[in-house]
């Protein structure tokens, strides 16, 4: 059995058991020889728990019953109060995208090769599939899209021949209530007999309408088709100058009659940008693309959003489009592979982060919330032993996205590794600041993009400055940034007018984010009296000095191996990355500025 935070049941599931109910009583008899379940069919998701005497009821749905055994389980293990009522998940579609190629690689992938693909077809352990079954289960993850957004070449576009294996998996996930979905590639009519793949062409239709009915004749529960177009080289649309919403809700209504959904990635912008342009800006593009087609997209259409108007940075303005698509369903994405936040290897505990964008957003606006996943095949799953954490958070935010990141966070501490109470306080309040700290060292005061082009990760202060990726911070000797108010590019017009104030003005803009919406000299006075320049060398000072003390107090804890010397060994390598940012920031804005840090510490200029 490899590690989970399930480390209470030692027994695997066995592959007969072909049921959520019967999967939720050999599960919940490994923990409490007591338990009584209700099964109330129209509950679907739905549970409740009781407790009278030593005995436990279960009452839920389909799966709801499931999930209230492992909400049982972990109330049990972690020794906390069962929640009280019924519980019911906020999000319908609470769903891990996981870019897993065919040939076995994982785009961003920082733990090890594919768990279900290898040299070009499905290739995996049904023992482990169901031990991810159970780990996705017992968080209330409910769709899992198994192949990478960015749909290389056609073998595999996951067509007729694969379907068959697609089926086998879907067989052993749906007893978990885990259905899948597929990523397809806009292009697929014309690279199998059409001259072209424009969504208004009455045979490109029919040509969907036909393969949907094949999929869904092998996957009944198929989720839906999850689509990037129009990005990155990806085709779409647009090279039929249709639109967005025409391209979507074509595929929506080949879907439609089998439940299925289409999710459209919003992740759209120009990627061959010359950065001698100064008009144009990345964060702009997806809301002057989106925001004109609210209202017109399909029912069964859903628009996923990254949580920021860049990619995934360390700190980023929650995407404009989030407050600007009322009349369009929307879900958030985050990415708990940690492609531009540590690569597994430094910790980087993702709840605060998305307390602050969900509480932005507000979360009767969305309508799902979706992670890239974090996943592989390496023995702990996630590379890091830590990185886990990120995937409990998630399920539980998807299910509740009121949920405290501090009570997640300890809930799965206490779940893997149930520390002594002290050692307890150390670790979570390690995990809740290890965000904060990584953006110290890493890119504070909302400067993006500093790292390493293509493998993002590692200090590069001017790696991205002359690409044509859109990710620029423009820094010279007498300021950095980009100004992005009515006077700059515009971008903070894309926010409601509140917003669009707060940003736009320096003097009021949230420290965290200024240099995302403003150029300023080096000598700007801060609020709290700091210049500009002071504040970035301290902060690169500060964050890697808690990096230094993040690896003094890991060696302090009790974590029971592999975990305590596979955890160590990475955080030896993030805290000398913590070093390599400091110095290699912190030199090069001293080059820029002249100015001498008012500590007199050593940077190396
Ligand atoms: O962050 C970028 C990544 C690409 C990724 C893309 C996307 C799947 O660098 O690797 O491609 O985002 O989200 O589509």
């Amino acid at each position: 059995m490899r590690r989970t935070w399930l480390g209470i049941l030692s027994k695997p599931v066995p592959g007969e058991l072909e049921t959520p109910s019967g999967i939720a009583a050999f599960e919940a008899a490994q923990v409490c020889p007591d338990v009584r379940f209700a099964l109330r069919e129209d509950w679907g998701e739905s549970y409740s728990l009781e407790k009278t005497g030593d005995a436990y009821a279960v009452t839920g749905g389909t799966t709801g019953v499931l999930y209230g055994a492992y909400a049982l389980i972990r109330a049990i293990a972690a020794g906390e109060p069962l929640p009280e009522g019924r519980q019911t998940p906020y999000y319908p579609l609470r769903m891990l995208d996981c870019w897993d190629n065919m040939d076995g690689t994982i785009e961003r992938g920082y733990s090890g090769r594919s768990l279900w693909f290898e040299d070009d077809e499905f290739s995996y352990d049904p023992e482990r599939i169901r031990q991810l079954g159970r780990m996705l289960a017992s968080v209330g993850i409910n769709v899992l899209c198994i192949n990478n957004v960015n749909v290389h070449q056609p073998a595999q576009h996951l067509t007729d021949s694969l379907l068959p294996e697609v089926k086998k998996l879907a067989a052993i996930l749906r007893p978990f209530g885990v259905r899948l979905m597929l990523s397809i590639d806009f292009s697929q009519p014309m690279q199998n007999g059409l001259d072209t793949s424009d969504p208004l062409d009455p045979r490109v239709e029919e040509w969907w309408t036909e393969h949907a009915e094949k999929v869904w004749q092998e996957i009944p529960d198929l989720a839906g088709f999850l689509v990037k177009a129009d990005s990155e080289h990806r085709p779409g649309p647009s090279v039929y100058g249709r639109t967005h919403a025409q391209g979507a809700n074509m595929l929506a209504r080949a879907v439609a009659p089998f439940g299925g959904k289409i999710v459209w990635r919003a992740f759209v912008y120009n990627c061959l940008q010359d950065w001698r342009d100064t008009t144009t800006d990345r964060p702009c593009a997806a809301y002057d693309l989106y925001h004109p087609q609210d209202g017109s997209f399909d029912n069964n259409v859903i628009l996923q959003i990254k949580y920021g108007p860049y990619d995934f940075q360390v700190r980023e303005p929650l995407s404009p489009l989030f407050l600007g698509m009322p009349r369009t369903s929307i879900a958030m994405e985050m990415q708990l592979a940690q492609e531009y936040t540590g690569h597994q290897i430094d910790v980087y505990a993702m709840a605060p982060m998305w307390r602050e964008l969900l509480d932005q957003a507000g979360k009767e606006k969305l309508s799902a919330l979706v992670a890239v996943g974090n996943l592989g095949r390496d023995d702990n799953w996630t590379g890091h032993p830590f990185a886990a954490v990120n995937l409990f958070c998630f399920g539980l935010f998807a299910w509740d996205p009121d949920c405290d990141p501090e009570t997640a966070i300890r809930l799965w501490e206490r779940l893997t590794y149930n520390l002594p109470a002290d050692q307890e306080e150390t670790f979570v309040s390690m995990l809740m600041n290890s965000r904060h700290v990584y953006e110290q060292y890493t890119a504070p005061l909302g400067l993006c993009w500093m790292v390493r082009p293509d493998i993002h990760y590692g200090p590069s202060p001017y790696g991205y400055e002359f690409q044509l990726w859109g990710t620029y911070n423009r820094a010279d000797r007498d300021a950095v940034g980009i100004d992005r108010t009515k006077k700059g590019t515009g971008f903070t017009e894309q926010y409601p007018k509140e917003l669009a104030q707060l940003y736009a003005d320096p003097e009021k803009c949230p420290d965290e984010l200024l240099l995302f919406f403003h150029r300023l000299p080096y000598d700007w006075k801060m609020r709290d009296g700091r210049t500009l320049i002071q504040r970035i060398y301290d902060d690169h000072f500060d964050g890697c000095a808690a990096a230094e003390k993040m690896y003094a107090e890991l060696k302090t804890l009790s974590i029971p191996e592999p975990d305590r010397t596979e955890a160590l060994q990475r955080m030896e390598r993030q805290v000398r990355n913590a070093r390599e940012w400091r110095d290699v920031t912190n030199t090069f804005f001293h080059r820029f500025s002249g100015a001498p840090d008012a500590h007199g510490r050593r940077i190396y200029a």
